[in-house]
């Protein structure tokens, strides 16, 4: 028995190995189970806006906890529908009861100072006008619109994507969108009162081609995104087929891809420089994923290679964060199914929506969420509220109007333990992201310090 004790402490800490080992094992193998909801069948409300769903926001609108989903329209009224998240389901409310001819696009920031989230929108090839709304919040009524102001009413039209980060390091984000018939990107200060302007002051930042109309791509420059490309501790503009540089007052663009379209930046594997990835949006070409071999500031260091065993077709859904919350940033992309006016038949009936899971090294195992789905402006976001990222999709005009959820394991309790809390949300400050746990249901007690996952790696 003396022998059989020391023998038997010896065997536990092995056995526990041994079990954490294979848990371990299993929990990498484990597949995500996605549980999806459609407005098709009645899981979600219909959006009820017209046939062309152009734009998808995707934001914490009501500091409720979870991510808030906002479409855009352009054949009649209304032009913006809300589709809220409730205890039991989710909501439709009207922010734009007007017909506006809007663009795909969207962006979110509190731009009147007063603790919640504005959203903008642009008119179409149609129109000359960038608007945006006031967020209303705590008083939401689902038939009371949002009071709308104006950022510009001149100059060209088509504002297809527009985005908010503090690129030129003054402490308060700026607003860039792109201007397509004027082949431009702007840059706007937001005003002191801007509630009480009718017009934003605006600069061109950058004019010129930017991966359009070469090979496949789309007959326009479009794509935005905010990330420290360099690792200087600054956020850096991407646009395009470009990152920019900002220096004694300039911005200066780099080019990192042949064909422009959807364009993400995030951290795949450890360094100082961020890589980059492209979709073709609006066109056809390959998901290409880049990194700088030497100074990202040069064009020449910058070399891409192919995600996918094939081209993407209308290509526009590109999203970057931590699917599986392993720590290792992944990649989403998705093809639209039609993009012709008409709700049916497809014109592209094979469309796919891909996750690639990241190793953590650069590397990609790549996954099919689905395939014969029209994705439009596809995003991760937790949509629930249980500090999961979720995907969400409508598309532009195929079986439109229509939402799509796909939760992450379906709805659970939080990961910090505090039930369905936690979810990342866009930081005020500087147009990156920062991870804060709120209340489900809104309330005070925010809780910045617990993380639950990265939708960046910085
Ligand atoms: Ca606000
Ligand atoms: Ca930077
Ligand atoms: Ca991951
Ligand atoms: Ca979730």
């Amino acid at each position: 028995m003396p022998v059989v004790r020391p023998r038997a402490r010896a065997t536990r800490p092995l056995l526990l190995v041994a079990a954490l080992f294979l848990v371990g094992s299993w929990m990498a193998a484990a597949e995500i189970t996605w549980v999806h909801l459609s407005s098709q069948t009645r899981d979600l409300p219909n959006p009820a806006g017209s046939n062309q769903q152009t734009g998808l926001l995707v934001a914490d609108l009501s500091n409720g906890g979870a991510a808030d989903i906002v479409i855009s329209y352009r054949v009649h009224a209304p032009a913006l529908v809300w589709i809220r998240r409730t205890e039991k389901g989710w909501d439709r409310y009207v922010i734009e009861k007007d017909f506006i001819r809007l663009e795909a696009g969207g962006a979110a920031h509190d731009i009147d100072s007063d603790g919640d989230l504005d959203i903008v929108f642009g008119e179409d090839s149609s129109g000359n006008t960038l608007y945006w709304w006031e967020n209303p919040a705590p008083s939401f009524d689902p038939n009371v619109p949002w009071t709308r102001h104006i950022i510009k009413a001149e100059g060209a039209n088509q504002h297809h994507d527009q985005i908010f980060g503090d690129f030129k390091g003054t402490g308060r984000p700026q607003l860039v969108f792109w201007n397509q018939r004027a082949k431009s990107l702007f840059i706007a200060d937001i005003p002191a009162d801007p509630k009480n302007v009718d017009r934003w002051p605006l600069e061109v930042l950058y004019a010129g081609q930017a991966g359009e109309q070469v090979e496949d791509a789309a007959e326009y420059a479009e794509g935005l995104d905010a990330f420290d490309v360099d690792g200087d501790g600054r956020t850096d503009l991407l646009a395009g087929n470009y990152w920019f540089t900002y220096t004694d007052g300039a911005f200066e663009p780099v080019k990192v891809g042949t064909i422009g379209g959807r364009i993400r930046a995030g951290r795949f594997k450890k360094g100082d420089v961020a890589q980059i990835v492209i979709a073709p949006g609006d066109g056809s070409g390959p998901l290409r994923f880049y990194e700088a071999h030497g100074d990202p500031t040069r064009a020449s260091s910058w070399r891409g290679r192919d995600l996918l065993d094939r081209d993407m077709v209308h290509g526009h859904t590109l999203d970057v964060a931590d699917v599986d919350g392993d720590g290792n940033l992944d990649i989403f992309a998705a093809e639209m199914a039609k993009w012709t006016k008409t709700p049916d038949p497809a014109d592209h009936p094979g469309a796919t929506a891909w996750i690639l899971y990241g190793d953590g090294s650069g590397r990609f195992r790549t996954t099919e969420l689905v395939s014969g789905h029209g994705w439009h402006e596809g995003q991760l976001a937790d949509v629930d509220g249980d500090g999961d990222l979720d995907v969400v999709n409508k598309p532009y005009t195929w079986n439109a109007p229509r939402l799509d959820l796909w939760l992450n394991n379906g709805t659970g309790t939080s990961r910090t333990g505090a039930a369905k809390s936690s979810r990342p949300v866009r930081s005020h400050l500087d147009g990156d992201f920062g991870f804060c746990a709120k209340p489900f249901h809104g309330g005070e007690d925010v809780e910045c310090a617990v993380l639950t996952y990265a939708r960046r790696m910085h």
